[in-house]
């Protein structure tokens, strides 16, 4: 109990001076292992999380491991970030210690007169249009590049320098972040900046999970078949066999597979790729950081590569901590396959719209959707990846 109002004493002492991690007291070594999904609602050191006080620091404390372990460091704001929207071009200019760049994204607002919603679209978007809501498309290959041979190249990179910790999918948040600095400044608020969506396909889907997680200023986070690396657990990826039954390299989208191909991680995770059991976090660990913010998991049923079984027991292992949180309804799970990839299925349609038009548009739709095409849950059993309870938080 005292250990409890302590920490709560400390939540609010780092609320009101807006020092995020005043809670986490994580050692300076990291030790961890565990064949199964960490549990949300225990802190690495044992202590149990029971109130939603407690989770707060609880999402501190995954937050820190994340960066730790997988993501590398995602700075703080730098000292200057200005911008400006002329025609369909935002210009972001940022200064920090003596290094500028500029970057830009191509912004379409509806007529519809403003303030208006906008979906901030990684590398564009694969979703159906939707009415009423501004796009902002962000080109974030121009800040981090993606591919091994190429890491550490990008306008982030200008910034803090080649060897800075941050994996691709940090500088992209860091990129967004700074968008969303801009957007707060724009004379005549064309954007509403408290209705925000951030979406992506694929690679730039496993950003978007990511940037959900890390920029609380996302109200609805749309990962479009992200598989391994977003809406995917490590461990479970690596246990999963291809169709035909067995497990080969490459047929199913690994940590080993993605740290020899990708600068998508910081180069902390490369020690993890061979023993993702020793990662005190996963995936739903990720996505649970989203609550009490909006998540649907948009995903495909039938691509092996996109490891279905892994991101289905991972996002409903999410979705226990938005149940525990009270807002079950916050997080939507949909799975549709036989269709080509990042081509949005019709039948997803009415999924997406019901989380738009709640999240953006502030309509009383119906999100609760954890759904399948398939009948059975790709194999997975949820007794061999989850030993934990499911509490209500107080
Ligand atoms: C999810 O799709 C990714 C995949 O993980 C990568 O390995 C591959 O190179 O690129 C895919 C993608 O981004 O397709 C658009």
């Amino acid at each position: 109990m005292a250990i409890r109002f302590f920490r709560y004493a400390l939540v609010l002492l780092s609320f009101s001076l807006g020092v995020a991690d005043a809670c986490t007291s994580l050692p300076a070594t990291l030790s961890y292992k565990n064949a199964k999904l960490p549990d949300p609602f225990t802190f690495y050191d044992g202590q149990k999380v029971t109130t939603k006080s407690d989770w707060e620091c609880r999402r501190q404390e995954i937050l820190e491991l994340l960066q730790r372990t997988e993501y590398g460091t995602l700075p703080l704001k730098p000292s200057s970030v200005t911008g400006t929207l002329q025609g369909t071009t935002l210009t972001v200019n940022v200064s920090h210690e003596g290094k500028n760049i500029s970057f830009a994204a191509r912004v379409d607002i509806p007529s519809t007169g403003g303030p208006v919603p906008a979906l901030i679209a990684l590398g564009g978007t694969s979703l159906p249009p939707l009415p009423g809501v501004a796009t902002i498309i962000f080109n974030n290959d121009d800040i981090a590049q993606q591919s091994i041979g190429n890491r550490g190249q990008g306008k982030f990179f200008n910034i803090y320098g080649r060897s800075h910790s941050a994996g691709a999918f940090t500088a992209s948040t860091w990129g967004v972040s700074r968008i969303i600095d801009v957007l707060e400044t724009l004379p005549g608020s064309p954007i509403d900046v408290k209705k925000l969506a951030i979406t992506g396909c694929s690679r730039n889907a496993k950003a978007a999970i990511a940037i959900g997680a890390f920029e609380p200023r996302i109200a609805l986070t749309l990962p479009q078949e992200s598989g391994s690396g977003g809406t995917g657990s490590w461990r479970i990826t690596d246990s999963t066999p291809q169709s035909g039954g067995i497990i080969l390299p490459n047929s199913t989208q690994t940590a080993w597979q993605v740290v020899q191909n990708y600068a998508w991680f910081s180069p902390l995770f490369d020690s993890y790729a061979r023993r993702v059991t020793e990662l005190p976090t996963d995936h739903h660990l990720l996505a649970a950081l989203i609550a009490p913010r909006a998540l649907l998991v948009v995903e495909h049923s039938t691509m092996d590569w996109l490891v279905p079984r892994s991101t289905w027991g991972c996002m409903k292992a999410a979705h226990k901590v938005f149940i525990a949180l009270g807002v079950a309804d916050r997080m939507g799970i949909s799975y549709v396959g036989g269709h080509n990839h990042c081509q949005f299925p019709a039948s997803q349609s009415s999924d997406l719209f019901a989380f738009v038009d709640k999240f953006l548009f502030d309509k009383e739709t119906v999100t609760d959707i954890v759904k399948t095409d398939t009948n059975a849950e790709f194999g997975y059993s949820e007794s061999q990846w989850v030993d934990w309870a499911t509490p209500t938080l107080t």
